[in-house]
């Protein structure tokens, strides 16, 4: 078992579960790349809802994990050296999880930048692009 308590996002969003991975998102198109990377490696997490309705993502307890205010984040209790280990940033957690998992990114280096190269265009480049389409598409001049 191991203590979360150090993170004060734990006190907003209480683990039942804190020897599981915990899952901090909404499923937005980021969020739900994390859920489907969880889903696809087979780990077990628990999962919370951060709500944008009530600005969930604002909170003081939120930004201690993310200061960027962004879904998603995660906390693995059974991180690097077996210490509980905090990220956010899609990409950065995708990739946790495949070393972590040892799944969907290649050992070789050759095959590993190359997964890498199509996170990084996902990223950078078609993520926030169809992101805008959206956003200007559906919300954007509407009350
Ligand atoms: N680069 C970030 C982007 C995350 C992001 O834009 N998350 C949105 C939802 S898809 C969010 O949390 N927005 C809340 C806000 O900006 O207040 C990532 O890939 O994790």
């Amino acid at each position: 078992m191991n203590n979360l308590t150090a993170f004060p996002i734990t006190k907003k969003w209480p683990p039942k579960q804190p020897d599981l991975l915990q899952l901090y998102s909404l499923p937005t198109p980021n969020g739900v790349k994390v859920s489907i990377m969880l889903e696809e490696t087979g780990l077990a997490y628990e999962p919370h809802l951060i709500s944008f309705d009530s600005n969930d993502q604002l909170s003081p307890e939120f930004l201690s994990l993310n200061p960027n205010n962004k879904i998603p984040a995660i906390i693995d209790p059974h991180g690097p050296n077996g210490q509980p280990f905090a990220l956010f940033e899609s990409g950065a957690i995708l990739l946790y999880l495949a070393d972590k998992t040892k799944q969907f990114i290649p050992l070789d280096v050759v095959g590993r930048y190359h997964t890498i190269q199509w996170l990084m265009f996902q990223m950078g480049g078609i993520g926030p692009m169809f992101g805008q389409v959206g956003f200007f598409n559906k919300f954007a001049g509407k009350h």
